[in-house]
């Protein structure tokens, strides 16, 4: 490859359901409006390991994964004006254009400049910047934090204070803000509410943060897995559940705990059988459900429409409604006043080396974030 590409260390993911594979890869420079980032922390989120599991409908492979991490950027492209080499950056899998109908409409934070070209795993010009051999490597949800060297669109990059840790902040590119924002942005939950948080992961947990902040006086949190139940009393579960505890729904259950119902309730699993739980626990008349967890190829959702009619609502939220480049660096501010943590999260730390052993960790419900350092 000639002095149009550097070399990095990446994680490729050849196939669906292959353990992802270390490889020095070349990665061309950045094209006119992009931006070559050096990653220096990733987490690893479900999301990534539904993708490789083959069930993502837009899933294509071979493909560098990864969309939660932090890095500064060493090169720009040609015209790139809000990004300078030097920036501590945290990649956006929602980019954030300014221009387009869904940005200037104030109703949404899903641009849609990148979208098409990112669901394909390729650059906003149709081609890639990742190749191993010659052959190309698609690019991931717009970020494919898993290599040493990524490139971006400008509009898909947030900068942040450089005082802020990349190895803890990384968790704001996706779950933290994710959780947190579907609380205090989507639902808008209000003081003295009843919320009830299904899956008791990284964004279970952020979803618990967010209810704390915004003073709901009752947090319910639901996970089969009762080592979750620690660390989410800690960060302001008023009740931890198990279903499995339960012979009859978990809706019953939870409405007869409430008195009718909670104000609130979020889906952080991805499972459509819960989403209807989710929805089925809430308040006759006005409760809100808000699903957070994706769901597989060809999965659909169902109620009896009676529980839409009798006044309950069901919405869903991407990266927590934030707009990545105008509010997150907003909330990093936050994060270094202390109005939140992210070292709880950070139950595993891994070299690169060991990302599948995250996945593992991830998938024997042993691990809240494993965080990759470069
Ligand atoms: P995670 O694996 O860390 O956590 C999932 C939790 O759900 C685990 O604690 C698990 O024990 C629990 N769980 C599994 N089945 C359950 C059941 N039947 N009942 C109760 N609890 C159950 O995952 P995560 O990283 O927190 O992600 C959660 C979901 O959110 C995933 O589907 C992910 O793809 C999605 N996600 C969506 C967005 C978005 O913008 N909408 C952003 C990030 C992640
Ligand atoms: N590609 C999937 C959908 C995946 C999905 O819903 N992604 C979320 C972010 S998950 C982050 O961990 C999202 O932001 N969706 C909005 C968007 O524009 O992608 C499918 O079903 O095709
Ligand atoms: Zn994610
Ligand atoms: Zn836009």
């Amino acid at each position: 490859m000639s002095d149009q590409f550097i070399k990095s260390r990446a994680a490729v993911a050849w196939a669906a359901g292959e353990p992802l594979s270390i490889e020095e890869v070349d990665v061309m420079r950045p094209r006119a409006g992009e931006v070559m980032v050096q990653i220096v922390a990733s987490g690893v989120c479900h999301t990534d390991a539904f993708t490789l599991s083959g069930d993502d409908p837009e899933g294509v492979f071979p493909a560098i994964m990864g969309h939660e991490g932090g890095g500064i950027v060493v090169e720009i492209g040609e015209g790139v004006t809000s990004v300078a080499v030097g920036d501590h950056v945290i990649p956006l899998y929602t980019a954030e254009c300014g221009e387009c109908k869904f940005c200037t409409s104030g109703k949404t934070n899903l641009c849609q400049a990148v979208r098409e070209t990112q669901g394909k795993g390729l650059m906003p010009d149709g081609t890639t910047r990742f190749y191993k051999d010659g052959q190309p490597i698609y690019h991931y949800m717009g970020c494919s934090t898993f290599s040493e060297y990524t490139v971006l669109p400008e509009i898909s990059l947030a900068v942040v204070n450089p005082e802020a840790p990349l190895e803890e902040v990384c968790l704001l590119g996706c779950g933290v803000t994710t959780g947190m924002g579907a609380v205090l942005n989507t639902a808008k939950v209000e003081t003295g509410d009843t919320v009830a948080i299904f899956g008791l992961g990284g964004i279970g947990l952020s979803a618990i943060i967010g209810a704390r902040m915004a003073g709901a006086k009752r947090i319910i949190g639901i996970d089969i897995n009762e080592s979750k139940f620690d660390l989410a009393k800690k960060l302001g579960a008023t009740d931890c559940i198990n279903p499995k505890d339960y012979d009859r729904p978990i809706q019953e259950v939870i409405v007869e705990l409430t008195d009718g119902g909670v104000d609130y309730s979020f889906e952080c699993i991805g499972n459509v059988d819960i989403m209807r739980s989710a929805l089925e626990c809430c308040h006759k008349g006005w409760g809100e459900s808000i699903i957070i967890g994706v769901a597989g190829a060809g999965q659909e959702i169902s109620t009896r429409p009676f529980q839409l009619v009798t006044g309950r609502v069901w919405r869903g939220t991407a990266f927590g409604g934030v707009k990545g480049r105008s509010e997150l660096p907003g909330i990093v501010e936050q994060y270094l006043s202390g109005e939140f943590a992210l070292d709880d999260f950070i139950t595993h730390t891994l070299p690169l080396d060991g990302i599948n052993e995250a996945f593992e960790l991830m998938h024997e419900g042993k691990s809240i974030r494993s965080v990759i350092h470069f």
